[in-house]
């Protein structure tokens, strides 16, 4: 009977969790982990990628962007929300609000206040004058000299479209309005004029 002793020892360990050796090294429960290691050497080049034009997957991604851009944009030009010209597109939220704010709106939409660069984005801009029947402040400001006319980022403009005798503000009138047939007049900045801005 001397195997009693024995399987209680085991019996014992074992409902203790603890392991004894011959040797009596008890090995308890796992330590916590180490730390982690270094970063290892980045790995060797991959192979050459396709050219782009033979790349049917970037292909196909670029087909389905476009057509979306299309689908988006017709839409929005079927309900007269936006007008694109060139590479331009012009859009109006029907609000009337002063020179600084139509810029803050503009800017927070991701775009600027329009401003008419020739004939037919003067057009444009004017078919939303005309649709709200409210006329629109444009990205211009008068310059260091009066009657002479900026761009917000401080070039000089080279298409004008000024009603007749106007600029006349001589230095009192610092912003530009558009009237309902699309010609311009210089005007104090702190009327409200319709919001309209390019992207
Ligand atoms: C008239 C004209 C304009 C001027 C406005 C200001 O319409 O003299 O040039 O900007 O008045 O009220
Ligand atoms: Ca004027």
């Amino acid at each position: 009977m001397w195997l009693c002793p024995l399987a209680l020892t085991l019996i014992l360990m074992a409902a203790s969790g603890a392991a004894c050796e011959v040797k009596d090294v008890c090995v308890g429960s796992p330590g916590v982990p180490g730390e982690r290691g270094e970063k290892g050497e980045a790995g060797e080049r991959g192979p050459p990628g396709l050219p782009a034009h033979l790349d049917e997957e970037l292909q196909a991604t670029l087909h389905d962007f476009r057509h979306q851009i299309l689908q988006t944009r017709g839409a929005l030009s079927l309900q007269g929300s936006i007008m694109t010209v060139g590479e331009k597109v012009f859009s109006s939220n029907g609000q009337s609000i002063t020179f600084d704010a139509i810029q803050e709106a503009c800017a927070r939409a991701g775009g600027r206040i329009a401003v008419p660069r020739n004939p037919e984005e003067n057009e444009a801009i004017a078919s939303f004058v005309k649709k709200y029947n409210t006329y629109a402040y444009v990205g211009l400001t008068e310059g260091p000299s009066p009657g002479d006319s900026r761009y917000s980022d401080g070039t000089p403009v080279n298409y004008t479209n000024w009603y007749r005798g106007e600029p006349a503000g001589r230095g009192k009138e610092q912003c530009v309005e558009m009237y309902t047939d699309g010609q311009w007049n210089d005007r104090n900045c702190l009327y409200s004029r319709l919001t309209i801005c390019e992207f």
